[in-house]
């Protein structure tokens, strides 16, 4: 009896995030050769190459069962196809040719070496010209996003990465720069995850101390420039969220707008900025009266993708590890989804000290760590502590500060400004810096 030919097994992996003709022409030549499994990127092997995918994996899951050339999905959860490969076993592989050079040029060498294995092969149809997802999103970048799908960015990117990475932003530009900023290694992609309305570069850029002379409305106005021209989440630092009576308008107008995340520390009395060396006359609220507020802010909030976080003060005022313990505990209790617990030491061992007790407790939330003054903390350090995003409170603004000082400076020195011009942006590079 002849013996039937068995059908080939082909794999497909993509990120499929916006479709265009491009993946459809790979996906059919790929079911030209055999029954097609899609190895369906996770958000965080994306997010471990370029920037997270609009959709989510559920959405882009549904899409491509739909497709007629498609007849399995499962997850690739890295950016290597080894494992997915090891455990299907493919006849053949298909991708477009454009990743022989780039970020995945050794994901391709190890796809050659383990097809090898079984004599499975790589086909590389012709890369599609004039698409691809990344100028699509070019495209919809310049369009804008929904304040709602800015706000469910933050949640999606604590669940796809170890470590979220934020930093300041105090105006437009700084967003912008935030917004654009990469670093691209043969190894991986860097790039800031979101911003930090910080409450201290808002009242510098004013000329006004941080003691909440700026106001919610100044300061959200502010913000409202930012949201103009990006698309990353924002973590608004809102001091102590003011009286408890007002807490629900502040909470309602953020989400409004699309901010991700809303940090409420718990001091009262006339706000001082916690790095200040001394805290003599700040007051830490108390736990009852702080809960009511943590309370507040949750039951105003429409979508579970905005987060209130509870920030602990009980370092900056030395109140030691037991005091931010049980704060951490009862504000967990009281609704807070993260914890911020901080710190002006100039090592990070309270801090982890803390991290390590607070993941034992039931009521564990993910942590914020702003390492201002522990600044030769290493990201991995803080992930290997256990937490899950870090903030970058005021560089960029501390960056711009000594360069425009330096800089009007000389001009009085020299009377002129030839001695500068090389030294600072070229007319040509600003006045082209922002596209009509
Ligand atoms: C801010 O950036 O305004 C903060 C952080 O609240 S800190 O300055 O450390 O208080
Ligand atoms: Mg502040």
């Amino acid at each position: 009896m002849k013996k039937k030919n068995k059908v080939k097994k082909v794999y497909v992996g993509l990120a499929a995030d916006i479709l265009h003709e491009g993946h459809i022409n790979i996906l059919k030549i790929a079911k030209s050769y055999g029954e097609v499994t899609v190895g369906l990127l996770t958000d965080a092997a994306i997010s471990s190459y370029k920037k997270l995918p609009h959709l989510n994996f559920k959405q882009r899951e549904i899409v491509l069962k739909n497709i007629k050339y498609v007849k399995y999905v499962i997850p690739q959860k890295t950016l290597s196809y080894v494992d997915n490969l090891i455990k299907l076993k493919p006849n053949y592989v298909v991708h477009g040719d454009d990743w022989k050079n780039g970020i995945q040029k050794n994901v391709r060498k190890d796809v050659i070496l383990t097809l090898k294995k079984w004599s499975g092969r790589l086909i590389e149809p012709k890369y599609t010209k004039n698409i691809s997802s990344t100028l699509v999103k070019e495209k919809i970048l310049k369009i804008g996003i929904s304040p709602d799908t800015r706000k469910s960015k933050l949640k999606r990117l604590m669940d796809a990465k170890s470590l979220v990475r934020i930093v300041e932003s105090h105006n437009a530009l700084t967003g912008l720069i935030i917004e654009n900023t990469n670093v691209v290694s043969k190894k991986n992609y860097k790039e800031f995850d979101g911003m930090w309305s910080s409450s201290l570069t808002d009242s510098l850029t004013r000329g006004k101390p941080d003691n909440q002379s700026v106001d919610y409305s100044a300061r959200i106005n502010g913000l409202n420039e930012i949201l103009d021209v990006t698309t990353k989440p924002i973590i608004f630092d809102a001091d102590n969220g003011g009286r408890l009576e007002h807490v629900s308008f502040l909470v309602k107008t953020l989400e409004r707008i699309g901010v991700s995340a809303i940090v409420i520390e718990d001091k009262i009395g006339l706000k001082k900025n916690s790095l200040f060396d001394n805290q003599k006359n700040a007051k830490q609220d108390s736990i009852k009266n702080f809960c009511k507020k943590l309370k507040r802010a949750n039951e105003s909030k429409i979508s579970d993708d905005l987060l209130i976080v509870a920030r602990i003060e009980s370092f900056i005022l030395g109140k030691g590890i037991k005091d931010a313990l049980k704060r951490a505990e009862m504000y967990s209790k009281a609704g807070a989804d993260a914890i911020l617990i901080h710190s002006k030491e100039n090592s990070p061992k309270e801090i982890f000290k803390f991290s390590k007790q607070f993941k034992k407790n039931k009521y564990s939330k993910p942590l914020i760590a702003v390492p201002s003054t522990y600044s030769s903390v290493k990201e991995s350090d803080l992930i290997k502590n256990g937490f899950k995003i870090v903030i970058y409170a005021n560089h960029l603004l501390r960056s711009a500060y000594p360069a425009m000082k330096k800089n009007a400076e000389k001009i009085l020195k020299n009377e002129r400004t030839y001695e500068l011009e090389k030294k600072i942006s070229s007319i040509k590079e600003v006045i082209s810096l922002i596209k009509e």
